[in-house]
Formats: structure tokens, C-alpha cells, sequence
């Protein structure tokens, strides 16, 4: 940890004399804990952590810090894999929490609102029985929070079938750093009345403003579905095999890949068994709406020559197993030791040429580590995670690493991709925005935060560098 930002004496005056007790805290464990997200490389430097109970605490406190200009990083489940919610220079730690409410779930509009510290998997526990869900499914749902994926526009597992988060989001309350209270959109389908700020906020990665509550677009469970379980030699067989899904206009609501290091750092680190008796470079999870019209998916698929193996999950113990062998892959990763991560998006048509590319240059942008490829690429996501086990200097590895970004989004920009598909830009990739962005859209984006933020104290340092 680094040395911790010493906080003006009337700063905590005011908050001893003027918030509840409990609502602020110096420890050094809990600023240790709050001071960054699951973003490795950065080291955790946050002056306090505050924990407002409600939307008012929340204006009241961003007012205080107002006025006396304390930089503040918006906290949620702090999972994120861009450093966003990192605090690298004694800002406050504005964590939300406390604010887990979830009210006003309405059947007729298909609504639910929350506040933003709710945690994703608290959210869906909820809908379950109602037979809704908040179609946005991490990996992480287990300590992510709905203000994080707002504040990200995460994406997930499910975008394939619904998009990001921000499609299934009706209205926004946030609050300026100023104190103000918005209440963005009035729950409005149709809205056509000039900017839209709703949505500017999502994705703004905590820059802008503190979300605090927000009205959720739902829709319904579906409960009848299939997973699939495939393995193939060449990478063009899943192009291909997504391309026969749509032909025959299958309902997907899932479609990840990964390679065979992935399904072994897993199957180790889980203890879980091989799914095929042998081993594939590519495994595909494929899951369908509608079990009835499926029935001769497989045989269809080994008759056309699309997959070399391939199960269907035939009980819900398989098909947890066959998630795991997906979901469990960051946490794999994480245990083997230093990890670097990249999330990248392409059109679908290119993402097979930039993955033969990059592995014929992986070795030059990486030697001496692994290379791990998976990710959502039934939408062109793919997260090359870059592995050094026993790393004798994690700095320089990371260091190296980032250098390495600039072959890296320079093959991407040549394939027309994204160098920031879900994850954001954060701390982790402000320094390449350029790779992303014109001058000119740069610029314009810090005037929107100029405009927004004057004295740059929300979330700074995060995107760009005012
Ligand atoms: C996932 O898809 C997450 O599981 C994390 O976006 C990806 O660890 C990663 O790189
Ligand atoms: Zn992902």
C-alpha cells in the first residue's frame, strides 16, 4: 500500500460533526480492501473510505469534497479489470455499499428499481421467483454490484442475446460532484428531448457523476434451454458453426470459446473432469433457446464436419460443470501468478485473421509467459490474458507488458477493432485511448468532463488525463 493521503483536519471535523458515526473509516485495512478493484499492477493509495447509507449522504458528502477539492473514486464491487475503481493518489473512497435496496419491482412495466451498491446475484436471486431476471450475467456476479455495471456498461456472458447494460436501463439518479441530485429520464420509453444524459453516464466509468439508484428494464426467464459443449481443431469451424446457428435461426443466448490452456488451468485448479477424451485447441459453450427444435443439433454438426466433439448437458449438474469450465477461468488464471489482461472486440469477420496473427507474433510481444485466449466470440470479445507464473519482478513484467500494448493495438486497429471491448479504459489503458479514439473525440470528451467536473475530482486520472 502506499503512504495514505493525510486528510485535512476540518474535512474530518465535518464529517465527525455533520454524518452518521460509522460513516467514514481510516483504517488502513479498509483502505487497503477499498483502494483498488481485482486489476492487478496498481498499488492501492486511498485517503479514506466513506460509506453513505442514502442518496442525501451521498450529495452531502461530494458537497464537502467540493469544497475542499478531494478527488473521489466511486466503489462498488470493485471487480473491474481496468483499474476504474483504483484510488492511486489519497482520494476518498466513496463506497456504495450500503445503498442495497432493491423496491418497486413492477410486473406491468417490466421494471425493478435499485440502489447501485445491490450486488448483480442479489438482483437475479430476486427476479428469479418472479420468473424475470436483469439479463446482464458476469462471471463475477457474485460481488459485482448494478451501479459497477452501469458505470462500465458491462457486458457479459449474455450479450450475444441482449447487448450491454446499458439497453436495460430506464432511468438514472445520480449526483453531480457538486451535490446535485439528477433523476435522469423519468422511466420513459420514448424520450426524444435533445441529449441524453441517461446514457452519457453509462460507461462513464465514475468520471461524471456517483450513480445512486437506477429504474432496470426486465425481461423474462427463459427457462427452457440447452447447453452445448463443443471441441475443434480449427479455429474457422466456429465461425462456421455460429454461421449454421443463425442460418437455421437458433434463439443464442450464449456462444464462448476457449483454448485447451484454459480448459486445463481449470480443470486443475477446479479439479474438475475432462469433458472430452481428448484435447482440443478450441473448446465452444454454445447455449440455445428451445430444447424442442434442437433435438438433432449434434448430428448435424458432426455430419457437416463443424466439430471434432461435442455434449449436450444432460442434468443441471452438467450444466454447471460446463459453465464452470467458462466461468472459472479468471479465477484460474489469478492462482497461477502475474496476469496482464486484454479485452478486445472485433467485427467477426476478422477475428480469426488477428488471432492467426497474433499468434505468430506472440512469442516476440511476450517471451517468456503464457498466452491465454477466451471470451464472449459469439460477439467478436475475445480476453488475451498474458501469464507469467513465478514472475521474479511483476513490475517489469507489467511494465513490458504495456509496452507490448502498442504492437498489440496497432494489429488491432488494423483489424478494426476495439481495444476495449467490456472492461473500460480506467487507469489500465489511458495511455493508448488513442488507439480507440480521434484527437478530436478525445478532446471532446474532455470537455464534457470539464463541463461536468470542473476541478477534476471525480474518479481522476481515470480514461485520460485532463
Ligand atoms: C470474463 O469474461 C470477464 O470472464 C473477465 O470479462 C475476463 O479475466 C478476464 O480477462
Ligand atoms: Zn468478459
Amino acid at each position: 500500500m502506499g503512504t495514505a493521503k493525510i486528510i485535512p483536519n476540518e474535512f474530518i471535523k465535518t464529517l465527525d460533526l455533520e454524518f452518521p458515526k460509522n460513516f467514514y473509516s481510516l483504517d488502513p485495512q479498509q483502505l487497503e480492501k477499498y483502494g483498488k478493484d481485482w486489476t492487478q499492477g496498481f498499488t492501492a493509495n486511498a485517503g479514506l473510505v466513506v460509506f453513505p447509507e442514502n442518496t442525501q449522504q451521498v450529495s452531502e458528502f461530494l458537497k464537502l469534497c467540493s469544497k475542499h477539492k478531494m478527488a473521489v473514486v466511486p466503489s462498488g464491487g470493485r471487480t473491474g479489470l481496468a483499474a476504474a475503481a483504483t484510488a492511486v493518489n489519497g482520494e476518498a473512497i466513496l463506497s456504495l455499499d450500503r445503498m442495497n435496496k432493491i423496491s418497486e419491482f413492477n410486473f406491468l412495466t417490466q421494471t425493478v428499481r435499485v440502489e447501485s451498491g445491490v450486488i448483480n446475484e442479489a438482483l437475479q436471486e430476486f427476479l428469479q421467483p418472479k420468473n424475470m431476471c436483469w439479463p446482464i450475467e458476469l462471471a463475477s456476479k457474485g460481488s459485482c454490484t448494478v451501479g459497477g455495471n452501469l458505470a462500465t456498461n458491462a457486458g457479459g456472458l449474455r450479450v450475444i442475446r441482449y447487448g450491454h447494460a446499458k439497453q436495460w436501463v430506464l432511468s438514472l439518479q445520480v449526483v453531480l460532484i457538486s451535490g446535485e441530485i439528477l433523476e435522469l429520464n423519468g422511466e420513459l420509453h420514448k424520450n426524444n428531448t435533445g441529449y441524453n444524459f441517461c446514457e452519457l453516464m453509462i460507461g462513464s466509468e465514475g468520471t461524471l457523476a456517483v450513480i445512486t439508484a437506477a429504474t432496470l428494464k426486465l425481461t423474462p426467464l427463459i427457462k427452457d434451454r440447452s447447453l452445448f459443449l463443443f471441441a475443434v481443431e480449427d479455429f474457422a469451424q466456429i465461425m462456421q458453426l455460429l454461421s449454421l446457428l443463425r442460418q437455421q435461426q437458433h434463439s443464442i443466448l450464449g456462444f464462448e470459446v476457449f483454448n485447451s490452456d484454459c480448459l486445463k488451468i481449470v480443470t486443475e485448479h477446479r479439479s474438475l473432469p475432462q469433458p472430452f477424451a481428448k484435447n482440443y485447441p478450441w473448446n465452444i459453450l454454445v447455449e440455445l433457446e428451445n430444447t424442442a427444435a434442437i433435438e438433432n443439433l449434434l448430428e448435424l454438426i458432426f455430419e457437416q464436419g463443424l466439430a471434432q466433439d461435442g455434449r449436450r448437458s444432460l442434468n443441471s449438474k452438467e450444466h454447471k460443470l460446463f459453465w464452470d469450465y467458462r466461468e472459472c477461468i479468471t479465477e484460474s488464471l489469478a492462482a497461477l501468478g502475474s496476469v496482464f489482461k486484454n479485452d478486445l472486440a472485433f467485427p467477426l469477420g476478422k477475428l480469426h485473421a488477428f488471432i492467426n496473427e497474433l499468434q505468430t507474433e506472440q512469442k516476440n510481444l511476450y517471451p517468456n509467459a503464457k498466452v491465454f485466449y477466451f471470451g464472449h466470440m459469439g460477439d467478436g470479445n475475445i480476453h488475451i490474458n498474458v501469464v507469467k507464473t513465478n514472475a521474479e519482478d511483476p513490475k517489469k513484467f507489467f511494465d513490458d507488458c504495456l509496452q507490448a500494448n502498442h504492437s498489440l493495438f496497432s494489429l488491432v486497429k488494423k483489424y478494426g477493432g476495439s481495444i476495449a471491448a467490456e472492461h473500460g479504459i480506467g487507469l489500465l489503458k489511458k495511455d493508448f485511448l488513442c488507439y480507440a479514439k480521434t484527437a478530436t473525440e478525445i478532446n471532446l470528451m474532455k470537455s464534457i468532463k470539464r463541463q461536468l467536473d470542473p476541478d477534476n475530482l471525480l474518479n481522476p486520472g481515470k480514461i485520460f488525463d485532463l
